[in-house]
């Protein structure tokens, strides 16, 4: 261009000249910068050089879109870039007993030529939630980590930083685990932690960092999978002065899924359950909820061998402790023969702890047997199941489902009252009318 203008006045030639230069040391400066960032200088002038690669590299960062593989691919620079990427949302379910550990994943894609010589990352994280304990190797040949350090820059930060070469130039397959935070659980379930990622370097089999992205994750600590034991229990309701008979449902204790072991703090917050049974020979005739989980919405709703429950603890996120005795009372009567027996089932569709975790019902359904004037729970009617009621009425005799207890479904159900069932001289008269013939077998 300087060559082609001189034929022209000098004053434009002196002005060429000067832009020729001007752009001459630019690109040098420009040339000098770029290798003395990949040797890896320390030269103070080259400070404000590196600035500028690294606005450059942000820039490439914003325009080479995140977590979009078909985006991706759509990339044009010749050398490609690599991600390094922790789990975007990593569950860790805290266990019963002993700490509760667990390993996230680091994860490099698409090196580019699968070139991986050596890396340098960190991960900040929220201490009250999640403790950095070490740094295990992923994939060979990242099998191990070489050096790692867990410090505290910032009140209520924590920073794992580590990293590790390989000995050799393998190459590695598009996606490689790199290593594996291990994080033990200090929060509580329902709590999170970012986990933000740092590339501190990412670099070839010849030294040369590679451009790269990182994607942060998080990690959200998970109650232990539990399971709920429940009851259904023949019984009168104890809030009710006419004391009816019927069943009331129980949750008795949470257990862990796994061990089996109890879970005494685990919050129950809200059921659903359904008693059935064979129509023709029981009806439901009161259903209660009993506090304290009696909160909307809920269902208390009886039909043909059909009772349906259901409730809450209350707003959401709050729960109360097992036992939970009652959880809830049907009022029920037995109105088949008594040579027939009833077999009534207590089936929990759903259980739900405080965050909505859902703990199954142990061994479902829960099942009682009952007959219409065994007031002694033997099998059969005879003048004792009379007796029984009577010692009962005069309160030397408990009612329950014990040895030498009144069951007080088979024992309230022989004299329909209204409007529930209740225990009476009538159930233990019927009885003894039906011992000599007076009344059939349906105590008519
Ligand atoms: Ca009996
Ligand atoms: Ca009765």
């Amino acid at each position: 261009m300087k060559q082609d203008n001189a034929g022209i006045s000098g004053r434009f030639t002196i002005i060429a000249i000067s832009l020729s230069l001007a752009i001459g040391i630019f690109m040098s400066l420009m040339l000098l910068g770029t290798v003395s960032a990949k040797s890896g200088s320390d030269a103070t002038s080259q400070l404000a050089f590196s600035t500028i690669m690294a606005k450059l590299t942000a820039n490439q960062v914003l325009e080479n879109p995140r977590s979009s593989a078909t985006q991706a691919k759509v990339t044009t620079a010749p050398t490609g870039s690599a991600t390094v990427k922790v789990p975007l949302l990593f569950e860790f379910t805290l266990s019963v007993t002993g700490a509760s550990v667990a390993s996230v994943p680091v994860t490099v894609l698409d090196t580019p030529l699968g070139e991986l010589g050596a890396y340098q990352l960190k991960v900040s994280y929220n201490p009250a939630v999640i403790r950095a304990t070490s740094v295990l190797g992923g994939a060979s040949p990242f099998d191990g980590i070489t050096a790692f350090n867990v410090t505290s820059p910032v009140t209520g930060t924590e920073v794992v930083e580590w990293n590790h070469f390989q000995g050799g130039s393998v190459t590695v397959p598009a996606s490689i685990d790199v290593a594996n935070i291990v994080f033990t659980a200090v929060g509580a379930a329902g709590e999170c932690s970012t986990l933000d990622l740092t590339i501190v370097e990412l670099v070839d089999n010849s030294a040369v960092s590679i451009p790269s992205v990182a994607e942060d994750g998080q990690v959200c600590l998970l109650e232990a999978f539990a399971n709920a034991e429940t009851s259904l229990i023949g019984t009168q309701d104890g809030d009710d002065a006419a004391l009816p008979t019927g069943v009331k449902a129980t949750i008795d204790q949470i257990k862990d899924a796994g061990s089996g072991d109890p879970l005494p703090g685990r919050l129950i917050g809200s059921y659903k359950a359904a008693l059935t049974f064979p129509a023709s020979l029981a009806e439901a005739t009161d259903c209660r909820l009993k506090s304290p989980i009696d909160q909307s919405p809920t269902n208390c709703s009886i039909s043909a061998g059909l009772v349906q429950l259901q409730a809450t603890a209350g707003v959401t996120g709050s729960g109360v402790t097992a036992p939970i005795d009652p959880l809830a009372f049907v009022a029920l009567r037995l109105i088949g023969a008594n040579n027939s027996f009833t077999t009534v089932n207590l089936n929990f569709t759903e259980i739900k702890d405080d965050l909505g975790n859902l703990m199954p019902q142990i061994s479902p359904p829960d099942t009682r047997t009952f007959l219409r004037g065994d007031a002694l729970a033997d099998g059969g009617i005879s003048i004792g199941d009379a007796l029984f009621i009577g010692q009962h009425l005069v309160a030397a005799r408990p009612v329950g489902e014990g040895p030498g207890e009144v069951n007080p479904v088979n024992a309230g159900s022989v004299k329909h009252d209204s409007p529930n069932d209740f225990i009476s001289l009538a159930d233990a008269i019927l009885i003894a009318q039906f011992l000599v013939g007076n009344v059939d077998e349906l105590f008519q």
